[in-house]
C-alpha cells in the first residue's frame, strides 16, 4: 500500500487569499488568523497575496482567476455568510460553495473553502475567534496540507508508510530468460 499525505511544512510555497469585505468584522479576523497560520508554518509574507472582493458571491471568479495565473500553490477563500430574514443567505452560500468547488476543478489548483455560513452573528463571531473555532487558522492548515499533497502527487514522491502498517517487500523482477539458439 502506498500512503501519500501532505505535511505542514509550507516553506517556499505561494498562497493566494480571496477575502470578502461583507461582514468585515468577521472576515478581518479570519484573514489575520489565516495569515498567522501560514507564517508560523514557514511562509514568507512576500509569498502571500490578498485580494479583497465585495462579498462571498464574488469569491469564486477571483479565486479561479488567481488559481489560473500559476503563481500560487493554493488559493484560500475567506468569507462570512450570515442568515437573515430572507432567502438571500441560501443563494449566496450555495453559489459561493458551488463556485469555489468548480473553480478548483477548472483551474486544477487546490482552493480552500474558508467561508463561514452561520445562522447567527454570534456563531460567526465565535467561529472566527482565534481562541475558539479559529476557522482562519484551520483554512491555513488545510491549504498547506493540500499544497503539499498535490505536490507529492504531481512529482510522484512517496510518503513513508505508517509504521503500524506492515510493509510487504515487492517481488523482485526476474531477469529475462535467455533464448536458446
Ligand atoms: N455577502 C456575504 O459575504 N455575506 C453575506 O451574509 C451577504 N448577505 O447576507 O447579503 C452577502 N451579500 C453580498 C453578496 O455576496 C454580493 O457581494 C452582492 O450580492 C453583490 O453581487
Amino acid at each position: 500500500m502506498k500512503l501519500r499525505k501532505g505535511s505542514q511544512d509550507a516553506t517556499g510555497l505561494r498562497f493566494g487569499i480571496v477575502v470578502a469585505k461583507f461582514n468585515k468584522f468577521v472576515t478581518s479576523k479570519l484573514l489575520s488568523s489565516c495569515v498567522e497560520g501560514l507564517t508560523k508554518h514557514g511562509v514568507k509574507t512576500d509569498d502571500i497575496e490578498v485580494v479583497r472582493v465585495p462579498g462571498a458571491f464574488e469569491i469564486p471568479l477571483v479565486a479561479r482567476t488567481m488559481a489560473r495565473t500559476n503563481q500560487f500553490n493554493v488559493v484560500i477563500c475567506l468569507g462570512a455568510v450570515i442568515r437573515g430574514d430572507t432567502p438571500h443567505f441560501d443563494y449566496i452560500s450555495a453559489e459561493a460553495s458551488r463556485g469555489i468547488g468548480q473553480a478548483a476543478l477548472d483551474a486544477d489548483v487546490p482552493i480552500i473553502f474558508g467561508v463561514l455560513t452561520t445562522h447567527t452573528i454570534a456563531q460567526a463571531i465565535e467561529r472566527s475567534d482565534p481562541a475558539k473555532f479559529n476557522r482562519g487558522g484551520e483554512a491555513a492548515r488545510s491549504a498547506i496540507e493540500m499544497a503539499t499533497v498535490m505536490h507529492l502527487l504531481r512529482v510522484g514522491e512517496e510518503t513513508q508508510p505508517d509504521a503500524a502498517v506492515p510493509r510487504v517487500q515487492k517481488a523482485k523482477k526476474r531477469a529475462p530468460r535467455k533464448r536458446r539458439a
